[in-house]
């Protein structure tokens, strides 16, 4: 285990840097059928035998639902400048179209307010993946009406409290919802097939630049933008097999979603090998994508190793391993922050989520995760790195606050900085988490001095 380097880390970052923590909606909140709200594919798809390594599910998860104010306080106590959560779909609008449910929307203004009381940034979600299952049994978002009901309800929550929101992100990671959920089917909603995926993504991509359209016609006061998940895809060895197979993988994870979004265009190598499996597009469809943005958000966790042979095994390459089997490599954050800037007209960039699932154990009331901070500092230095190479920066997130349904893995990877203990809903600050409090509470002008010196008169 490394120990954690005694850095100064955020000397090299201008003071309006934004440090948050995220979380999502399904993985914390619990209260699957409380207050009206309606049932989501992740409800549905945790009840398919063997779709959830430890067989769990969302119904209490976090417990969030009920214990939010002790949570936001928690989050102030990290003295972080922002919040990244994001709103269940079917918990405001419980089918997906139709009526709206006060009761939910009023948990998230709640959220937004306790945190702007807090001096504490809202930056807010739409699609964490947790789709009404009523729009499912339609299609999904293979079915292009579901991009209709995702715009009214980008306008329903902007309506509601975008004038407190420091952004609206429309979706988080579109590549996992439409490869791993329609392509793999590890993901709800768990359906495996190639072209159901490629339309989907498409959809997802169409709405997102639909929404924007519609949240600016409404007159929206907050930041607008997208999250994806992307790495840097690098070829296992120097062969012309392994190097093709790369090319193509990083047209299918990175390409597909940046060049529409920035572009107006989808990869031609990723539309020849989709063949007739490509999605079916409208007149205007590519324009709508392209829709500027605000902001966007890369979530990242390791890079991407392409060997023709067959899946890359991580182990191989001496690096320190998560968890979840993925290699911890800091570097590959500031090479593809670079690439974005270099390759797009990217508009200011956040990192959105990164961090790492450890395993942790609570000893005296204590958790000792040199290893997440270690991991938490290293890639905060490549992103000054990356600032340092020209790319405009303005936030990073870490994954997560809590604890969490980590999907498909269920409750056994810990991607906390706090740890949640499961039967009590304990929350136990680990050291990661009192790491990084002291660093950002340490920065000048931080809100918890002005209180200090308020206290001290
Ligand atoms: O937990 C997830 C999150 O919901 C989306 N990004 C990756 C995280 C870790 O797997």
């Amino acid at each position: 285990m490394t120990q954690a380097p005694a850095i100064t880390t955020t000397a090299s970052f201008p003071e309006k840097f934004v440090w948050g923590v995220a979380t999502s909606s399904f993985q914390i909140e619990g209260a699957a059928d409380v207050d009206g709200k309606g049932p989501s594919i992740w409800d549905d798809f945790c009840k398919q035998p063997g779709a959830i390594a430890d067989a769990s599910d969302g119904v209490t998860a976090c417990d969030h639902y009920h214990r939010w104010q002790d949570d936001l306080d928690l989050i102030d106590r990290l003295g972080v400048d922002a919040y990244r959560f994001s709103v269940s779909w079917p918990r405001v609008r419980p089918g997906g179209s139709g009526a709206w449910n006060e009761k939910g929307l009023d948990f998230y203004e709640r959220i937004v307010d306790g945190l702007l009381a807090r001096g504490i940034k809202p930056y807010l979600t739409l699609n964490h993946w947790d789709l009404p299952s009523e729009l499912q049994a339609k299609g999904g978002w293979t079915d292009r009406d579901t991009v209709h009901r995702f715009v009214e309800y980008a306008q329903g929550i902007d309506q509601r409290m975008g004038d407190r929101l420091a952004s609206i992100t429309t979706h988080n990671e579109p590549w996992v919802v439409a490869v791993l959920g329609y392509e793999q089917g590890i993901f709800a909603p768990g359906i495996k097939s190639r072209a159901a995926a490629a339309q989907a993504s498409h959809h997802l991509l169409l709405s997102h630049g639909l929404a924007l359209q519609a949240l600016r016609a409404q007159g929206s006061k907050t930041r607008l933008g997208i999250v994806l998940n992307l790495s840097p895809v690098q070829s296992a060895t120097d062969s012309a097999e392994d190097q093709a197979q790369a090319h193509l993988e990083d047209g299918k994870l990175l390409r597909w979603y940046m060049d529409p979004l920035f572009q107006g265009s989808y990869p031609a190598d990723v539309l020849a090998y989709l063949g007739a499996d490509a999605p079916q597009l409208q007149a205007g469809d590519l324009d709508a994508i392209r829709t500027p943005m605000d902001f966007m958000g890369v979530n990242y966790y390791s890079r991407a190793v392409i060997s023709a042979k067959g899946p890359w095994d991580a182990k191989q390459s001496g690096l320190p391993i998560t968890d979840m089997g993925w290699e911890v490599y800091p570097e590959g954050l500031t090479e593809l922050l670079v690439r974005m800037h270099t390759d797009y007209p990217v508009p200011p960039l956040y990192v959105t989520e990164n961090g790492g699932a450890f395993k942790d154990a609570v000893q005296d009331g204590q958790v000792h995760d040199a290893d997440r901070t270690d991991y938490i500092a290293r890639h905060i230095e490549a992103v000054a790195e990356a600032m340092r190479q020209g790319v405009r920066m303005e936030g990073y997130m870490v994954w997560s606050l809590l604890d969490n349904f980590e999907w498909a893995s269920g409750y056994a990877k810990r991607f906390g900085i706090v740890h949640v203990d499961y039967a009590t809903q304990k929350r136990t600050l680990k050291d990661s988490a009192i790491w990084y409090a002291a660093m950002l509470t340490a920065r000048p002008g931080h809100r918890s001095q002005k209180v200090a010196a308020i206290n001290a008169i």
